[in-house]
């Protein structure tokens, strides 16, 4: 098995309490990092893909809406928009060759694909350098033949060689072993159209018109100052996010720029907002989430858009302010806003009725142990 050969916790030591903290296997010197890429099956080579063209865009854009994740019924495909990968892919710091692609040499057809994002995590008191490793995909032909260990290992070396020695990733599958699991909570904002495509179901004894008038939101926010985030709020934002992520045993270290390229509202991927106080126009509270196009498999009406969150409040109690995250949601003709247990969500999922998803997302560090498994709630941390 590949996940035995790695340094991350292993099932059968998770009984084991006494297994030293952080790091599982100590850093070499980077001349040590193997220099050739690893062996790909001879009809497949590595390439690095260049985001910035949109050639290549579009290439690993087809790939993953045709290839990537879905959900447990394949109903849903996560079809991320060229906007949002360009964005995912392009944080302050960024390596190009950790973008990589495996590509057909004789047709030169794109047939797999893995990232990774450098990032400041904060796990405890420590903040440690990290890969952020997401978009693993194999095209459905060619899956089950272990190139996804491959890749990983390539990804792993890429990530080596920039003197990095830890990463963080999400699944929706277990594997050795999560520091914590999560759960999915959507809250419906177009009820008629979720049904119509089976993402929810009218369940027995509602009627359409009951369903209806359950999620019907107010047209506009209702804290007073509630408005979309602007660049001169980006030092105000950056102090509430660092002060907010604080309480979490896992949380990303993020500094202006970080938050003007994760947070500051971008066309088709984030949009974020602000309390501005009517009294001394101080910026009390912030909330933000991204779009994440999703593809409705057979079925005419095409592509619903999700949004997942990260959110902050210090004046504004958290369910009102999410209050408003939905209202403005609904307003940008979103179906459905999502989010994870994660964070202090716990304290406004129900009451805003969001309802349980069908799955599970499992969070991951790689070569890195923690002292317990976390709650959710103890986790400050969303990927895309
Ligand atoms: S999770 C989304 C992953 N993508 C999808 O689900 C898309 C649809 N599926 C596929 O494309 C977000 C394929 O099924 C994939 C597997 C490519 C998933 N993570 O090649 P084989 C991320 O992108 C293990 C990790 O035959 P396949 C996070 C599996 O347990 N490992 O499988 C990515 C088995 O190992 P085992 C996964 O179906 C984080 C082996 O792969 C996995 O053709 C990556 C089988 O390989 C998954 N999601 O391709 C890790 N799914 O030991 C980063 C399966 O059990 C680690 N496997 O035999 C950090 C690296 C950086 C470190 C830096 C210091
Ligand atoms: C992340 N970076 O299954 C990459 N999504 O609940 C890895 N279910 O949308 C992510 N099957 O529950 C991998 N509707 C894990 C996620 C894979 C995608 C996935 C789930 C999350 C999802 C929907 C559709 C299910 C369709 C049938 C779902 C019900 C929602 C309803 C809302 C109102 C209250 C009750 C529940």
């Amino acid at each position: 098995m590949f996940w035995e050969t790695q340094p991350v916790g292993q099932f059968k030591d998770l009984r084991n309490a006494n297994l030293p903290k952080g790091p599982i296997e100590p850093p070499t010197h980077i001349s040590e990092v193997k220099e050739e890429p690893y062996n790909l099956p001879n009809l497949y080579e590595w390439v690095t893909c260049d985001m910035n063209s949109e050639d290549t865009c579009d290439e690993v854009y087809n790939l993953l809406s045709n290839n990537y994740v879905e959900d447990d019924g394949n109903m849903f495909r996560f079809s991320y928009s060229k906007e949002i990968l360009r964005w995912a892919l392009h944080p302050p710091g960024y390596y190009k060759t950790w973008h990589i692609g495996v590509r057909v040499k004789s047709s030169k057809k794109l047939v797999a694909f893995i990232t990774g994002i450098p990032a400041r995590m904060r796990v405890r008191s420590e903040i440690v350098s990290m890969a952020e490793v997401n978009f693993l995909c194999v095209h459905k032909k060619l899956t089950s033949q272990r190139l996804a260990p491959v890749m990983i290992k390539e990804v792993t070396r890429r990530v080596h060689l920039e003197n990095i020695w830890q990463a963080a990733y999400t699944a929706g599958v277990v594997l050795p072993t999560p520091i914590t699991s999560c759960q999915y909570w959507h809250r419906s904002l177009n009820p008629k159209k979720l049904i119509d495509i089976g993402f929810l179901s009218l369940g027995p004894g509602m009627t359409m018109s009951r369903k209806l008038n359950l999620y019907k939101l107010p047209n506009s926010p209702r804290t007073p100052g509630f408005r979309k985030m602007e660049f001169r709020d980006v030092p105000a934002v950056t102090r509430l996010l660092r002060a907010y992520l604080m309480q979490f045993v896992v949380a990303p270290d993020f500094d202006e720029l970080d938050v003007e390229h994760w947070i500051l509202p971008k066309e088709e991927a984030v949009d974020s907002y602000v309390v501005e106080s009517p009294e001394d126009h101080k910026i009390t509270d912030f909330c933000s989430f991204y779009t994440l196009p999703t593809s409705i498999l057979g079925h005419p009406t095409h592509s619903i858009l999700k949004a997942a969150y990260s959110n902050v409040s210090t004046k504004t109690p958290l369910v009102h302010l999410m209050n408003d995250a939905l209202i403005a949601a609904k307003q940008k003709d979103f179906d459905v806003f999502s989010a994870l247990d994660v964070m202090h969500n716990e304290t406004f999922l129900k009451e805003l009725k969001f309802g349980p998803g069908g799955s599970q997302l499992h969070y991951y560090l790689y070569n890195y142990r923690i002292k317990d498994i976390l709650r959710p709630c103890e986790l400050g941390l969303v990927l895309l």
